[in-house]
């Protein structure tokens, strides 16, 4: 065996070997995996592009990987779609979106050359397979009249008979932004200002709610309040909203992604209230969303490592795909998300819980045991009540992560803590905290594990995140109320493992 297929063997196995790897999340071959790219559907097959470094589990000379799924659980890998030429991509073929050209699959993304990126163009076989990028850039420079802090990633439709594409940016000095750009053919563009310019203010990296100096992998589409989302194309009904999501960027912190909503009227993007997207902030970084087949609008996102280089280099992968999700407007205009209805096809055995009593000696709580699990329940919160939820927790507590939901003056309150979730040094045990919106007494809690990752949903508000637990005994699962709070109705399940067997880093 040559040094490199030595060296990629290697890093295939130590990537199957890591017991923190997902078992039924979309990872890549092993390597890094950064950016979801190109989703869609196409007769009835779902493509998912990634960013992907099939050299080793760092950022560098990404390439376009492609794997196909009928069902939005059991992936095939696909030859890889992009890789640098020695053109305009020659230093990375960075994110961008997929679009049918009359037939023709076209990729529109960022090539990266010289330490910057330009919008590019690759045209593909009619079964995605094969892709054939052109030398040159779409479009040549960046708009000349502002001071930007980066120009990348791509949101490319369909609008009046014409093409529309945004690039995300920012404009030094103002805050993060989108380029707005038309064509009839998809070569060459023509620049129609900023879509709307956020407000940075002072750096503040630390509040889940700032909204950078940067706008990565801009998303822009409609929706009606109860109901799935359709394009960006203003031609809605009435009581249809606009959403801008982004991914907030500045000077090289990937920091959350976020939501706008507000109205559209062809050119601008008035803004009439920012949310979260997912309270786990950066471990949902860079979404992309489409319109499914069946007028679903699906989402996938990122969820970023959190533990450090050497353990990463150890591991021989980086990086894993949220689960797909359905995302919708609330009767109030909030954004929910929850996963596709296909998960619970990978249910497999029913876990039994065992009751365990409180310090006071009252039956309070649940036990179960797993690490790839999909567990359900509802908890009923009156004034100061709480429910806490111990998770890939040792029985000795040595090693757990906990979730609260308390109810308090203001609503419901949530807090992710992180502080115990790994023995291991070098790992990212932040906290994560947020708010669940609505009056009600009753939440819905669903909760995802899969090793190291962990997705919860409350009432549609999503919380992602990554913990790093060193025991082969962190698989408990704790569930314990406190003062007004009772659980209703829970239920878990193991899921089965997805991945496809013999996949090669070049497939
Ligand atoms: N990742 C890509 C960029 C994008 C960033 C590079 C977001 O195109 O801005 O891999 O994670």
């Amino acid at each position: 065996m040559n040094p490199a297929a030595a060296q990629a063997a290697n890093m295939i196995e130590a990537a199957h070997e890591d017991p923190l790897r997902p078992a039924y999340h979309f990872t890549a071959p092993a390597g890094w995996l950064n950016d979801p790219n190109g989703v869609g559907q196409v007769d009835g097959t779902y493509h998912l592009f990634y960013q992907y470094n099939p050299d080793g589990p760092f950022h560098d000379r990404i390439h376009w990987g492609h794997a196909v799924s009928e069902d939005l659980l059991h992936w095939r890998d696909r030859p890889i779609a992009l890789a640098p030429s020695t053109g305009a991509d020659r230093e990375g073929c960075w994110s961008g979106v997929l679009v049918d050209d009359d037939g023709t699959p076209t990729i529109i993304y960022s090539g990266r050359a010289d330490g910057r990126e330009l919008p590019c163009l690759a045209t593909g076989s009619a079964d995605l397979d094969e892709w054939t990028p052109r030398a040159e850039p779409i479009i040549d420079a960046p708009p000349a009249n502002h001071e930007i802090t980066a120009f990348r990633d791509h949101c490319v439709w369909r609008e009046a008979g014409r093409w529309r594409q945004l690039v995300g940016s920012g404009i030094a000095g103002a805050g993060g932004t989108a380029f707005l750009y038309e064509s009839q053919d998809l070569r060459s563009w023509t620049e129609l200002g900023t879509l709307v310019v956020g407000e940075a203010g002072d750096e503040r990296l630390d509040d889940p709610d700032w909204t950078g100096t940067m706008w990565e992998c801009v998303d822009f589409f409609r929706m009606s309040r109860g109901a799935d989302g359709a394009t960006a194309s203003p031609d809605g009904t009435s009581d249809d909203e606009h959403l801008l999501i982004f991914s907030a960027w500045h000077e090289g912190h990937t920091l959350h992604p976020l939501v706008a909503i507000g109205s559209y009227d062809g050119r601008r993007f008035a803004i009439d209230r920012v949310q979260r997207l997912d309270l786990g902030g950066r471990h949902a970084y860079a979404p992309q969303s489409f319109r499914d087949e069946s007028g679903r609008r699906i989402m996938w996102s990122w969820m970023q490592e959190g533990r450090d280089d050497a353990a990463t280099d150890r591991a021989g992968w980086s990086g894993a795909m949220a689960m797909p999700r359905r995302l919708w407007l609330d009767e109030n205009g909030y954004l929910c998300n929850t996963p596709v209805q296909e998960l619970t096809g990978l249910r497999t055995a029913r876990l039994r819980p065992t009751e365990r009593n409180t310090t006071g000696g009252e039956p309070g709580g649940l036990e179960f045991a797993g690490t790839c699990v999909d567990m359900e329940f509802t908890a009923v919160l009156g004034a100061g009540g709480a429910v806490e939820v111990e998770l890939f927790a040792t029985p000795d507590g040595a090693e757990r992560t906990v979730l609260q939901l308390r109810r308090d003056a203001v609503g419901l309150g949530v807090r992710l803590d992180r502080s115990d979730s790994t023995l291991a040094a070098g790992c990212d045990t932040s906290s994560h905290t947020g708010r669940i919106p609505g009056p009600g007494q009753r939440s819905n809690v669903r909760l995802l594990l899969d090793r190291s990752s962990l997705e919860v949903f409350i009432n549609g508000v999503a919380l992602t995140t990554r913990v790093y637990p060193t025991r082969p005994d962190a698989d408990r699962i704790r569930v314990t109320v406190h003062g007004e709070a009772r659980i209703e109705s829970a239920s878990a399940w193991e899921l089965s493992g997805t991945e496809e067997t013999g996949r090669a880093l070049r497939p």
